[in-house]
């Protein structure tokens, strides 16, 4: 007995061949004064199917928040195949031109934590089959569409004289007397923009004037940003003896003010409200001098 044969490969004393597609397998089996024998088996319990793409958070819209360039982006590539699979992705502009360059990491499961800056992006994707080396249709995602939530022009002639960002909420520092309608025409946002009470969520007047703690709301994002009068600690949008009075309270620590209303206070700007500010306050009260 020489041994087997399978699909006309060397003869081994192994009857064992190991099979990966559908199909015809011709064994044959040569005794040791040469005689063969050979017999046709039809391999088709194999289910060879290509691996299959799917994606989670396929596309969408996301906001860069103020005062950032980009914002991460998460995506979820799973790979639906009998084997254990290599998954190519790479990030592109273009939903129809292929990208040149893919990442790879072996897996049927990957989690992106993408870093978008503003654009149209498109995920391409595809898996290839470790033992089969089938490679799966080139998925390409839906858009995922990155924009900032507003910007600020605080340029020469702009009503804004900073924007600080504390604590993930976006404080906006305008000047007594502007108006609504002043500072709106300072902000390009691809959202609607409105500046409401904070109290009773009531859009305000364009002609009305900014008051401390006013909300400037983008459509429908989670971004939080509040409106900061200078010298208006009271929230009325006028500077009169009752923003000094408060100063002065929180001063002697009599009272307590939030973060926009400290703003409001720190006129002389050092992270402190004391009697350098005090002063200038009520200097501007009595008209001596014509801004704060
Ligand atoms: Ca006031
Ligand atoms: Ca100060």
């Amino acid at each position: 007995m020489l041994g087997y044969s399978f699909d006309g490969k060397a003869y081994s004393e192994s009857n064992t061949y190991k099979v990966s597609r559908n199909g015809n397998v011709t064994i044959t089996v040569k005794d040791n004064a040469g005689n063969e024998t050979s017999i046709v088996k039809t391999i088709e319990n194999i289910t060879n199917t290509k691996p299959m793409i799917k994606l989670s958070n396929n596309g969408g819209e996301y906001v860069i928040p103020t005062g950032a360039d980009r914002v991460k982006v998460n995506t979820t590539i799973e790979v639906e195949a009998q084997h254990d699979c290599e998954i190519y992705y790479a990030i592109s502009e273009s939903k129809t031109t292929e990208p040149t360059k893919y990442n790879h990491i072996a897996g049927n499961k990957v989690e992106l934590n993408m870093d978008m800056t503003e654009g149209t992006w498109y995920l391409w994707t595809y898996a290839v089959d470790n033992t089969s080396h089938l490679t799966s249709a080139k998925y390409v995602s839906e858009a995922f569409i990155v924009r900032p939530a507003i910007v600020f022009n605080t340029g020469e002639g702009s009503c804004i004289c900073k924007v600080e960002t504390i604590n993930g909420v976006n404080y906006v520092i305008v000047p007594v007397n502007t108006t609504a309608n002043d500072l709106l025409k300072q902000i390009t946002s691809s959202y609607d923009v409105t500046i409401k009470m904070s109290d009773s969520n009531k859009e305000v007047a364009g002609d009305s004037k900014l008051a401390t703690n006013l909300m400037i709301v983008i459509g429908s994002t989670n971004e939080q940003h509040r409106i900061v009068v200078k010298g208006d600690l009271t929230g009325d949008g006028i500077v009169d003896i009752r923003d000094l009075t408060k100063m002065n309270r929180y001063r002697v620590e009599k009272d307590t003010l939030d973060k926009a209303e400290f703003l409001a206070g720190d006129l002389i700007e050092d992270g402190k409200i004391d009697i350098k500010d005090l002063t200038k306050l009520n200097q501007y009260r009595l008209n001596k001098i014509n801004e704060l």
